[in-house]
């Protein structure tokens, strides 16, 4: 084939691919290999700056490439022994420098116009508070005393364990899902206030165009406005350690109404809403007023009168919320099935502590002990519900404890 029709050839499949490619990316932004689109107005925005600047790039690409190939092509030296030698042409180097210069302020321009409106928190409907931990985040409601941790969901964390032996395609939204979304009105302008409790995570769920950095003694803002219901799923995007690719983001946009309800129920302390049936509630308990903190009241498991049991959730709720605490919190260490990885993790089978009288249990996973590190920012309910756990299960049978027990001890 001649040179020409071999570079025609070249051209028209290049054009082919290129033409498959954007149709792809357009069609398909969620699963494909272009950004999403997203659902607030900054995320289209951003949006639509990537595909400019994407094409002015290919524009450059293919204009630079093209005539370094043309001349190699047509210049080569079979073709021109004799080389052309001129230089310094006035022309020439105004264009070039001018032409880049356009570009560059054609891109500036746009870009800083987003960029200064994705931080303008001015305004903002309410605010949260997002906290990065090693390896999960919290969120606090400012102003509707609502706050809770959002951590990798139980059937997530046990399928990722080495040798689990189970079927992660098989697992729905394997790594991206939580037990507790972050819950957010559509249509209002959410502030979010970003800061860690230990290293430097960051938080970002791309269909909000949210990214920005959690880092200790800082607070970094930025905002967003929903546009469309839905749950939306982020990363954290800073690599903070062991666990850094467990502690994914989900954000669950409700209609306005919904939202109203949603955040009634957190307050009201009432039955686990869908959203964190998993976990059961994410609002930290006040402790039961039903029980004394004394000792005697810890060591007898408290026979929960019926009028109370609102206030003070019985021995199953304990085992099936704990269970739940349990694979978030402990499994790592201690396996799931209790028997943990001795001599480092002793093993809660039959553990003189879990059998113990429940204080001292209490106080070690409030303060942590050698290895163990503390679980004080657990909220009491969890940590009543850890607890009981682990004394019934595994062949355990050594009562029940109470957020209120808890309470007691802190
Ligand atoms: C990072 C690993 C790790 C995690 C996570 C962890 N533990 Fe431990 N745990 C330890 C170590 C290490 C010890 C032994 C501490 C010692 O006595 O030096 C221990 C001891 C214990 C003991 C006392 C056992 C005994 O017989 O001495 C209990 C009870 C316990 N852990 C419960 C829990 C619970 C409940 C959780 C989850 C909320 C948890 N642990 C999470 C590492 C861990
Ligand atoms: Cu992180």
């Amino acid at each position: 084939m001649s040179m020409k029709g071999w570079l025609a050839r070249l051209a028209a499949g290049t054009g082919l691919i290129c033409a498959a490619l954007s149709a792809q990316a357009y069609t398909d932004t969620s699963k494909g290999y272009n950004l999403p689109t997203g659902v607030t107005e900054i995320s289209q925005e951003v949006f639509t700056l990537h595909m400019w600047i994407f094409w002015i790039c290919v524009i450059i690409g293919v204009v630079v490439f093209g005539a370094m190939i043309w001349s190699i092509v047509f210049h080569r030296r079979s073709k021109h022994p004799k080389p052309a030698d001129f230089h310094e042409s006035t022309t020439v180097e105004i264009v070039w420098t001018a032409l880049p210069f356009v570009i560059l302020i054609a891109i500036a321009v746009p870009a800083a116009a987003t960029l200064i409106k994705m931080e303008d928190v001015r305004d903002a409907d309410m605010t949260v508070k997002v906290t990065g931990y090693q390896w999960k985040w919290h969120y606090d409601y400012l102003g509707e005393d609502v706050a809770y941790f959002s951590t990798l969901t139980a059937e997530s964390n046990a399928a990722r364990q080495l040798k689990s032996g189970v079927d992660v395609n098989a697992v729905p939204n394997y790594l991206v899902d939580v037990d507790n979304p972050l819950v957010l009105p559509v249509g209002k302008k959410v502030r979010f206030l970003i800061t860690s409790n230990d290293v430097i995570h960051a938080w970002w769920v791309p269909e909000i165009a949210v990214k920005k950095d959690a880092i200790p003694g800082y607070v970094n803002e930025i905002w967003t406005r929903i546009e469309q219901p839905g749950t939306y799923r982020g990363v954290c995007a800073e690599l903070c350690g062991r666990d850094h690719g467990y502690m994914p983001i989900v954000v669950k946009a409700l209609p306005e109404a919904e939202y109203a309800s949603w955040l009634a129920q957190q307050k009201g302390g009432e039955a686990p809403t869908e959203t964190s049936a998993i976990v059961g509630e994410p609002i930290e308990v006040a402790a039961a007023p039903t029980q004394t903190a004394s000792d005697a009241a810890v060591d007898a498991p408290i026979e929960v009168a019926a009028a109370d049991a609102a206030q003070a959730p019985s021995k199953d709720a304990l085992v099936q919320k704990g269970e739940s605490v349990y694979k978030a919190n402990c499994a790592a260490c201690h396996q799931a099935n209790g028997t943990g990885l001795p001599p480092n993790f002793p093993s809660l089978v039959g553990s003189s502590v879990v059998t113990g009288a429940p204080v001292a249990q209490i106080l070690q996973l409030l303060k942590g002990k050698n290895l163990m590190p503390p679980f004080g920012h657990l909220s009491d309910a969890d940590l009543a519900a850890v607890i009981t756990y682990t004394r019934n299960s595994w062949g355990n049978d050594a009562g029940i404890v109470q957020a209120a027990d808890v309470a007691a001890q802190r």
